[in-house]
């Protein structure tokens, strides 16, 4: 009898058939009863595909009592408790490295859409705008402060990207990184106080909730903006809409929100916030790579082998 692996997060049906003579594999989203199934077959579920919003239920845990393995199909599992799954024994993997170009490429279209405010444009050419005028003056981006929260896989990528479009890089994380050419600022107020932009790049979960507070968004001003595609619970969302509404903040490019897929209703009308449905690594290619990465682990984790990208 082969163990049982279930997909409770959305996974590509071609790749989920190459497990099968790994696994006896059951996508969550065909399961009739989800309570019924738990009740009688979770115990059996010996591994199980998510992604770091979602993690593992709390409902769904309790009765996975043979899990083995949680594979995230994503780099940050901020969903999933580490130390619970350390606890009971259990396994976590990710999916670090193949998505990083891709998130980098994101940060900084929503850095150049607030900048250049690009979907305002694009607006202003589908509605006739401009027949009757020009466009506003916006904003250069070359010669601008960047501040990075975050240097890590994704933020040095950002960094480059950033350092080609003839920007001054700074960054603050919790270490000073050695061998890296920009100036390392020791907290996220010093590194916002210095930006003109500042972009989050960190993992989520409790320890970086709100991270960029209310105090932050002053210290990066009027005419700052803030760009984040690291996790919604990163930024105080609360006091980023109350900061763009009067005007306290410049602009905002936002792919990650406190409650996906709900977005604060004062977003959607403001001015100069170029907002996007968390898809940083939402290309074909890398969701494919990604997808690839989470069935090496699957298959490792059958045969009794290392884990290829193991979350330690
Ligand atoms: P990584 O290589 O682990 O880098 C994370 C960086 O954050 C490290 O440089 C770390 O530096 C810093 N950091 C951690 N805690 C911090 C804190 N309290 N204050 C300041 N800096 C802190 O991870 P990655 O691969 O770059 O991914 C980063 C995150 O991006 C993921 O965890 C995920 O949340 C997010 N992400 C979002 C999307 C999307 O679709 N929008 C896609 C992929 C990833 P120190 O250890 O020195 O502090
Ligand atoms: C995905 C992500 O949206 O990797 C992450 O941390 O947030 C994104 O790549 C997610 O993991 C989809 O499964």
């Amino acid at each position: 009898m082969l163990p049982v692996l279930l997909a409770i997060t959305p996974f590509p049906a071609d790749l989920l058939e190459r497990l099968a003579s790994n696994y006896e594999v059951i996508a969550w989203k065909e399961v009739a009863d989800g309570p019924a199934f738990l009740a009688s077959r979770g115990k059996e579920v010996r591994a199980l595909i998510t992604n770091g919003m979602v993690g593992v239920p709390a409902g769904m845990a309790d009765h996975l009592t043979g899990l083995g393995l949680v594979a995230c199909n994503g780099v940050g599992y901020d969903a999933i408790d580490i130390a619970w799954a350390r606890s009971k024994g259990i396994a976590v993997s990710n999916t670090p490295d193949v998505l990083s170009t891709d998130v980098a490429d994101l940060a900084l279209a929503l850095l150049l859409g607030v900048f250049r405010q690009l979907p305002a444009a694009d607006r202003f050419v589908r509605d006739g705008a401009w027949l009757k005028g020009a466009f506003p003056l916006a904003r250069q981006l070359a010669g601008s402060k960047i501040g990075i929260v975050g240097l890590g896989r994704i933020g040095r990528m950002i960094a480059q990207r950033c350092a080609a479009f003839d920007t001054v890089v700074g960054y603050n994380g919790r270490t000073r990184q050695p061998g890296v050419p920009y100036d390392y600022f020791s907290t996220p107020m010093a590194l916002a106080e210095w930006a003109d932009a500042l972009i989050v790049v960190t993992p989520g979960g409790p320890d970086t909730r709100h991270l960029i507070s209310a105090q932050v968004l002053d210290a990066l001003g009027a005419n700052g903006v803030l760009v984040n595609v690291a996790r919604g619970s990163v930024v105080d969302e609360a006091a980023l809409v109350e900061r763009l509404q009067s005007k306290r903040l410049a602009g905002a490019g936002l792919d990650v929100f406190a409650n996906e897929p709900g977005v604060p209703e004062a977003l959607l009308l403001l001015p100069h916030v170029v907002l996007t449905p968390h898809i940083a690594s939402a290309t074909v290619q890398t969701r494919r790579a990604m997808a690839a990465l989470v069935l090496d682990n699957l298959v490792a984790f059958a045969e009794g082998k290392a884990l290829p990208t193991a979350v330690d």
